[in-house]
């Protein structure tokens, strides 16, 4: 006890204090300089491609917001109601039934669970609600995700929309049936100015 106090003390003695605040005051304005550049934070993009024998298509938006995933997709040509949708593990949609995706996205080896729990696959995300024209927009932040090399990173995998609700309690799935779409994660190029310039021609 005595010797983890000294050597406690010891360690506090050898920075000088004003040393310590000027570390502590450049971390802070380097962490206020990334808020202002989340707009400007890595994207991608899935094109969702009809399977199963579906008319389903679609696109699912990806970005970065802090610490958070935004997840923003636009899909058509669904049956009205609730649809399971996930990330999941295999860039590979070339499969008829979507099976080359394989699994759910799980880099912690967890069940499969609802998306505002903490015991669940990282690629559990809310269901998709399509009207009574098959249309349904959902916008949403997720954690777990992220557009990073890191184990939540979702770059060439895949985003699955299902034939049926996700009950966000079944294993391994949700019990949501056939895969209805599929989409790849790409990553889309951003201008280094932000994305002012995205919209210009000839880039
Ligand atoms: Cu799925």
């Amino acid at each position: 006890m005595t010797t983890q106090r000294s050597l406690q003390q010891r360690i506090h003695t050898t920075i000088y204090p004003t040393a310590r605040i000027a570390v502590l005051a450049a971390a802070g304005s380097l962490l206020a300089a990334c808020a202002g550049m989340e707009a400007a934070g890595p994207r991608a993009s899935a094109t969702l491609e009809a399977r199963s024998g579906s008319s389903v298509s679609g696109t699912v938006d990806f970005q970065t917001v802090g610490q958070k995933l935004r997840v923003e997709a636009r899909v058509a040509g669904l049956t009205p109601g609730q649809h399971g949708f996930h990330v999941h593990e295999a860039g590979d949609c070339s499969a008829p039934d979507a099976s080359s995706a394989k699994g759910h996205f799980n880099p912690a080896g967890r069940p499969h669970g609802h998306h505002g729990g903490s015991d669940r696959h990282a690629g559990d995300m809310p269901n998709l609600v399509a009207d009574s024209a098959g249309k349904a927009a959902l916008s949403v932040e997720v954690d777990m995700l992220s557009l990073t090399q890191g184990p939540g990173g979702i770059f060439q995998r895949s985003v699955v929309v299902h034939a049926d609700p996700d009950d966000y309690q079944s294993q391994p799935a949700g019990n949501s049936g056939k895969r209805v779409a599929c989409g790849v994660i790409r990553p889309l190029a951003f201008p280094a100015g932000g994305g002012k310039d995205s919209g210009r021609s000839g880039y």
